[in-house]
């Protein structure tokens, strides 16, 4: 059977296997942590460039409903609500889409609010349904 000599030699190769394995596992877990710190990095890279270009959005349009604030100032809108006149249509698609009054729930004064006539397909500035390419 074996002899003290092989059983010996059988030890230290199970040892030397053991520190083997552990060696590599450590060695992999080390670079796996690196790894992880290197895609956080670059994840609050982009994120920082992200919150940098929202910083930048908001200085130009506050609300960002579209409208720059100085279109705002001109328009004479809330610079700060993306829906100046509450009609549930932002003043953005006021002016460009539907052609409404950004300051008048009712453009059309109908008793009936833009945002509810364009839900509804009617036009808010006035009478008949809005055209079917734009809602
Ligand atoms: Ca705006
Ligand atoms: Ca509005
Ligand atoms: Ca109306």
């Amino acid at each position: 059977m074996f002899s003290k000599k092989n059983i010996i030699i059988i030890l230290i190769f199970i040892v030397a296997l053991l520190i083997g394995v552990w060696l590599i596992f450590f060695k992999n877990s080390k670079s796996n942590v690196a790894d992880v710190d290197t895609e956080a990095q670059t994840r609050q890279a982009e994120l920082n460039v992200l919150n940098q270009a929202m910083a930048e959005a908001r200085k130009t349009d506050a609300d960002q409903d579209g409208l720059s604030n100085e279109e705002e100032a001109k328009l004479g809108t809330d610079p700060n609500t993306g829906d100046s006149d509450h009609d549930g249509i932002l003043d953005y698609d006021e002016i460009n889409l539907y052609k409404s009054d950004p300051l008048k729930a009712d453009t059309d004064g109908d008793g009936l609010k833009d945002g509810y006539e364009v839900l509804r397909g009617y036009s808010p500035t006035g009478s008949g349904k809005l055209e079917k390419n734009i809602y």
